[in-house]
């Protein structure tokens, strides 16, 4: 069975989807703990209607631990669905994912009904680095890139559970300005459908406004400056992004800024908030 969900097919995508969910018992969703809305297709939610859901806030490492948790809490309001904060890239906290699975469908998981599980999510959120962590062993293709991933087999994890070894590519969802944007910076989206300047900007601006501690320290500056454009001129500056002339060469700098970003090399950074704390 081949499992590829891409814009442009959406209703076809959405009828194999479903079907495809049917036949799994939890589905894992992959979320980025940095902008776990903006990096979730509402459109599961419909399609899976009430099958269990674990919520896989990943890149958790790269987050603010407390808006991870308030997180948390938001998602677990939800009846059938647990959320916790996950580091794909390490295997220890492999055994949450499972107890988590387990409790969730409790009638299975008995010698002769393995409980079947699907990882799922938008391109990037790292579920092929998931799957291959909790496999065990690398299974799934990884890259910085959406790629395509065409078999589909169930990997026994020893466990009582069976895998899908192919996830569930869902596309991701860019009706608003603001969640484009969270999704371009944290590298969802292809770059070369990107304006890195604006990205850029957009980022500039929330953690000016969220996190100017972590700006001033990490670029060494006395004040927050007070435009993002000027932020991201200060960066240039100090990662020399020069054209000929000496002036700041604003492409470069905003590239500069938003790898910095994206590495986590500003600090752990949210990008959103849940709906009742902002
Ligand atoms: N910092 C960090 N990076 C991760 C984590 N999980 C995945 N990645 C990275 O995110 C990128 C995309 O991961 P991948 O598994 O290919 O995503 P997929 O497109 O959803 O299958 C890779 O560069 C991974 O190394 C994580 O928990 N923390
Ligand atoms: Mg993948």
């Amino acid at each position: 069975m081949k499992i590829e969900w891409y814009p442009g097919h959406m209703t076809k995508a959405s009828r194999l989807i479903a079907d495809v969910i049917m036949s799994f018992h939890v589905v894992i969703e992959v979320l980025d703990a940095r902008l776990p809305l903006s990096s979730a297709n509402p459109v599961l939610k419909k399609l899976r209607q009430n099958k269990p859901c674990i919520k896989v806030l990943n890149k958790s490492d790269l987050a603010d631990p407390d808006v991870t948790k308030a997180w948390i809490r938001y998602f677990e309001k939800e009846n059938g669905v647990r959320a916790l904060p996950f580091d794909s890239r390490k295997r220890s906290d492999v055994g949450l994912i499972t107890t988590l699975a387990k409790r969730l469908a409790p009638s299975r998981c008995k010698p002769g009904f393995p409980l079947r599980a699907m990882v799922i999510g938008i391109p990037n959120v790292g579920k092929s680095t998931l799957i291959n962590t909790l496999a065990g062993k690398r299974m799934a293709r990884i890259g910085d890139r959406p790629a395509i991933t065409t078999c589909n087999q169930q990997i026994d994890l020893r466990n009582g559970i069976m895998l899908s070894d192919t996830p569930g590519l869902l596309w991701p969802v860019m009706d608003d300005q603001d969640g484009a944007y969270r999704l371009a910076s944290s590298g969802a989206i292809g770059d070369s459908a990107l304006d890195y300047v604006e990205v850029a900007r957009f980022t500039a601006d929330y953690l000016m406004q969220r996190y100017p501690k972590l700006l001033l320290d990490r670029y060494n500056l006395a004040e927050i400056p007070e435009t993002s454009i000027a932020l991201i001129e200060e960066i240039g500056r100090r990662r020399g992004c020069l054209v000929a002339g000496g002036e700041i060469d604003l492409h470069r700098s905003a590239e500069a800024f938003i790898r910095e970003f994206r590495g986590g090399k500003i600090g752990r950074i949210s990008l959103e908030e849940p709906p009742e704390t902002t």
